[in-house]
């Protein structure tokens, strides 16, 4: 009889094979399992000689039989109905204290529904946000666990193990909290992955037609900016794509239609930030962004139709390039400032008691937005956990001071240019904001008050006193 396996892996499409090779890796006993049996076939095909511990199962029950008790089973399923129909096959096979764990990118509101579901049963359901895409998922992602809180001493030797180290060894892999506080975190951390890129295209967008700067020229640019404040994966690979060219000879990107997706996440992210009331106008604009780029054929439409400056190139070339450097360097800032803030608003309302210091540790390797910047972060919050935002850490701050009056100016230009820059101008927007001890909001409330009868609160009388005037 074979030895049972560490580890339950179900679901071999990309992110569950390159997950599996990782597991296998680092000495783990693994079964795995998929719907369609072709993909089992295959994947041992390819490895079961390379890896002795690799158990090839052909259903649900000789998965589960296979597993060492407590059992960990990880889900790498389409995530949505997918997860639900995998999780009803498994949950009459598995005993108290079994862990299901899922590694999709699901919404946590399902989670939080799953979790009692597994509950039910007795199993400890686990709601794993993944991150760092199918390339993650081999070398080491950066993992996000959260939901029953008795499992954790249980996976994470295993969880250590996969995920991504930084140069000192520390695991990219920590406990986020209970319900969907893990699949919330991966959901925030995705946010802040499409602000990131949008402000890196706005980026580019400004040096390609207001600067006419040369795809080698920008190549260079991003690849200098990667060795400074600005280094993360993002800005790496922003100087690499530039680089490629066709084999025409000409640049690749510039073959790329104009026209982005979404998938689901950063939409989610910006629909709990209204729910939430978390003003994060800039991780929404983002998506905005992609939704406008979509629209392509109405905006060549409209191009013929509606007026506005025409792109015009600067003179003044090398010193708009250090401002877009300081202006990105600015707009990323409050652009994580908007994150944490969604996360701390969720913290609060669900009681997750989220460590954000321990989030952003595990966002420093294996994932999308990695950087140093994000020992920045932990390192604010390790100062004062109840920072109420990035933008006040005397770190930040330093850098605002400095960066700031570029974010304006070429928010201002681009504005006055006529390109669209909705991620620079909400960050300017958001950091006016914030900082103002006076908002046009009193004339908000005196309207509401005017026709819904809602009542306000004065400036001189003390806070939560409600006043009701006539204002014919
Ligand atoms: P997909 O999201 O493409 O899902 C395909 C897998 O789901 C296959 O194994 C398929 O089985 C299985 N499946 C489906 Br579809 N319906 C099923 C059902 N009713 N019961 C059981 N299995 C079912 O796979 P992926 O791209 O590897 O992603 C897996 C998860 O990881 C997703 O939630 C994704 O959002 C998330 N994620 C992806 C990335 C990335 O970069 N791709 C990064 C981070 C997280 P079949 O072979 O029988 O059709």
């Amino acid at each position: 009889m074979e030895a049972a396996s560490d580890v339950g892996l179900y679901g071999l499409a990309v992110m569950g094979r390159n997950l599996a090779l990782n597991i296998l890796d680092r000495g783990f006993g693994l079964s795995v399992y998929n719907r369609s049996r072709e993909r089992v076939d295959a994947f041992m095909a390819e490895h079961g000689a390379a890896y002795p511990r690799l158990v090839a199962t052909a259903d649900e029950r000789e998965f589960v039989a296979s597993l060492a008790s407590p059992r960990r089973i990880l889900l790498m399923v389409k995530a949505g109905e997918p997860v639900d129909e995998a999780m009803e096959r498994l949950l009459p096979l598995l005993a108290e204290g079994d862990i299901l764990m899922d590694g999709g990118n699901s919404n946590y509101r399902d989670t939080e529904r799953r979790l009692l579901r597994a509950a039910e049963r007795g199993v400890r359901f686990v709601g794993l946000g993944v991150s760092g895409g199918e390339e993650g998922a081999r070398k080491g992602p950066s993992l996000m666990p959260g939901g029953d809180p008795e499992a954790w001493p249980v996976i994470r030797p295993f969880l250590e193990a996969i995920a991504a180290k930084v140069p000192s060894g520390e695991p990219c892999a920590d406990w986020m909290g209970r319900g969907g506080s893990g699949h919330f975190v991966k959901m925030v951390h995705n946010a802040i992955e499409y602000a990131d890129m949008e402000l890196i295209a706005e980026t580019y967008h400004l040096l390609r037609v207001y600067l006419k700067t040369s795809h080698d020229e920008m190549r260079t640019v991003f690849a200098e900016w990667n060795k400074g404040d600005l280094s993360s994966y993002l800005v790496g690979i922003t100087a690499d794509a530039l680089g490629v060219m066709d084999e025409d000879g000409e640049p690749l990107v510039e073959k790329v239609l104009d026209s982005a997706g979404q998938k689901g996440t950063g939409a989610w992210a910006a629909a709990a930030a209204l729910e939430l009331g978390a003003p994060v106008g800039l991780l929404a604009e983002a998506v905005f962004a992609r939704d406008l780029s979509a629209l392509k054929d109405e905006r060549v439409g409209a191009c013929a139709v509606l007026g506005g400056p025409k792109a015009a190139p600067t003179g003044e070339r090398h010193s708009m390039i250090e401002d877009l450097r300081k202006a990105l360097l600015a707009a990323k800032i409050v652009a994580y400032a908007e994150g944490f803030l969604l996360l701390r608003r969720a913290s609060v309302e669900y009681r997750w008691d989220l460590d954000l210091s321990r989030v952003a540790l595990v966002w420093r390797e294996g994932c999308i937005i990695r950087s140093a910047f994000l020992d920045h972060i932990a390192e604010a919050y390790r100062r004062e956990s109840g920072l109420p935002s990035l933008l006040l850490d005397a770190h930040f701050k330093a850098l605002l001071d400095q960066c700031m009056p570029s974010l304006r100016k070429v928010t201002a230009r681009a504005i006055e240019s006529g390109a669209p820059v909705p991620a620079f101008a909400a960050a300017v927007s958001f950091y006016d904001g914030y900082r103002s001890t006076w908002l046009p909001a009193n004339l908000l409330q005196a309207l509401r008050d005017r026709f819904g009868a809602h009542g306000y609160e004065r400036v001189d009388r003390p806070r939560g006193e409600t006043f009701h005037s006539e204002w014919k």
